[in-house]
């Protein structure tokens, strides 16, 4: 049949992709793509997980018969089973603000540097470890039997079957990034029970039949479960010396490497280190990404997003940049406030209409994008000679033509599902209909996908100038 679901969970939406593959080409059609919302209950942010599961399922049943099932979504969130497998309440959100106050704390006390040294990972308020550091002592996690990933919840539910895939488990922060297993010291000094943390499975591993009360019969086949290790397979690079900008909800910005980056300056950039597809190194930094944008349109109640785009590409541009990466944007809220403060804080005028302060959240972001994709081969000593863009900003020429000028470097758009893509071929490689390593992957996405090529325009001085405002 080689027909695969790729079932794709982002933060600002979730949809089930089904992939042919026939002729050398790989054929994508979005069976259902459903809204992603979160709900606040009892002051806290939680994942509507039951909703995201009606989703799949319903996209499940719209893509017919396929050979396997693939399951990836966003990082570092999770459901608690109890002995019986009952799910101990709503995964909460990463955006909580349940770790403000914690993470540090518990950072310090386990040390920042053995952190490091042992898991690779950037420090983000909301790394599983930290959100483990607020529910201790909670009754839902003394009865938790294992902690689930999204991902892996989803995959117990259709298949009964308990594991933790491990690029995404690479994102906990309780994983050990040379060992390639959990971090058991690490754990017990958490004060957590190893248990608690299922047998690892790699992608490319069968994961097992779906249950027999369910409307179809196949089997779920482990993918890079965490988003961007599908994006990265689905990134459509020939060679080795690009850069790639998983660009959605988060701009993910970094390079592929076969060992992890862990000294001191890097710790200290803020890099991370996480396990991507084929034991190869996702060596990035989370830039904070169109959430800017998205989060501009909620407190407008605005839906003309390529109307706005436009208004904003004819915008004069560096009226104001702020710092994308600056952590008061992490939360939900009113982001045109927020925004307009940044600016004044660094004596910029606010942007006062709203296609200006679209204009300058795109101009932000690609210097965002600048600052990481230097960093990240200063960093690791890579060449970087294109950035590949994919995921929903691919659609957004202005965005893809400002990294470019401000990167200095030619950026190659597409494909946008690129995490369903990389899903995808991974289960079709672990179904032997596709061989070979990343790269041969990667050239069929090349040969099916139409790529859009921005060249740099010459404005060095003028992104100089404007990351100069950031101090
Ligand atoms: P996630 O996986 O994090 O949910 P996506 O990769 O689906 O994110 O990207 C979503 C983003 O894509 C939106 O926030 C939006 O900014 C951008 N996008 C979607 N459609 C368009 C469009 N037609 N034009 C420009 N940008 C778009
Ligand atoms: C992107 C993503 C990212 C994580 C964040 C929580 O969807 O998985 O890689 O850091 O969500």
């Amino acid at each position: 049949m080689n027909a695969y679901a790729a079932v794709d969970l982002g933060a600002s939406s979730g949809r089930v992709v089904v992939g042919r593959l026939g002729g050398g080409r790989l054929d994508l059609t979005t069976a259902h793509r459903f809204a992603n919302e979160p709900v606040r209950a009892g002051g806290t942010l939680h994942w509507d997980v039951l909703a995201l599961y009606a989703g799949v399922l319903e996209g499940l049943r719209v893509a017919g018969p396929v050979d396997s099932i693939g399951i990836d979504a966003w990082a570092v969130d999770y459901g608690l089973i109890d002995a019986r497998g009952a799910l101990l309440g709503n995964p909460v959100h990463y955006r909580d603000g349940r770790t403000d106050g914690i993470w540090r704390a518990t950072a310090q006390r386990l040390g920042e540097r053995r952190l490091y040294a042992t898991t690779g990972l950037q420090q983000l308020p909301f790394n599983t470890l930290y959100q483990l550091a607020a529910a201790a002592g909670s009754p839902q996690l003394a009865a938790a039997q294992h902690l689930l990933l999204i991902p892996d919840l989803i995959a117990y539910w259709l298949t009964g079957a308990v594991g933790a895939e491990a690029t995404n488990a690479s994102t906990t922060q309780l994983y050990d990034v040379r060992a390639r297993d959990w971090a058991a010291s690490l754990i017990a000094d958490v004060g957590l029970p190893g248990s608690l943390f299922p047998p690892l499975r790699r992608p490319g591993d069968r994961i097992g039949a779906v249950r027999a009360d369910l409307p179809f019969t196949t089997e779920v086949v482990a993918v890079g479960s965490h988003d961007t290790a599908s994006a990265v397979v689905g990134v459509p690079a020939d060679g080795a010396d690009f850069a790639y900008i998983s660009c959605g909800t988060w701009s993910l910005v970094g390079v592929e490497l076969d060992a992890p980056v862990l000294s001191e300056e890097s710790r200290l950039a803020n890099f991370t280190n996480e396990g991507g597809v084929d034991g190869t190194i996702r060596y990035l930094r989370n830039v904070m990404g169109l959430w800017l944008l998205q989060e501009c349109l909620r407190s407008w109640g605005e839906d003309d997003l390529p109307g706005l785009l436009r208004a904003a590409a004819a915008a004069p541009g560096f009226l104001a940049v702020v710092d994308a990466d600056d952590p008061e944007f992490l939360p939900p809220g009113d982001m045109p406030a927020r925004l307009a403060a940044a600016c004044a804080r660094t004596g910029q005028p606010a942007p006062s209409s709203r296609p200006t302060l679209v204009r300058s959240i795109m101009d932000s972001l690609a210097l965002a994008h600048r600052r990481a994709v230097r960093a990240a081969a200063s960093l690791s000593g890579r060449d970087v000679r294109v950035v590949h863009l994919v995921g929903g900003g691919a659609r957004n020429e202005l965005l893809c033509q400002l990294t470019a000028d401000a990167c200095g470097l030619p950026v190659l758009a597409g494909p946008v599902e690129a995490t369903a893509v990389g899903n995808v071929l991974v289960q079709a490689r672990a179904g032997g209909a596709v061989r070979g390593d990343l790269a041969a992957l990667r050239k069929l996405v090349r040969d099916s996908h139409e790529l859009r090529r921005y060249e740099p325009r010459e404005s060095a001085a003028a992104w100089d100038e404007a990351e100069g405002r950031l101090g």
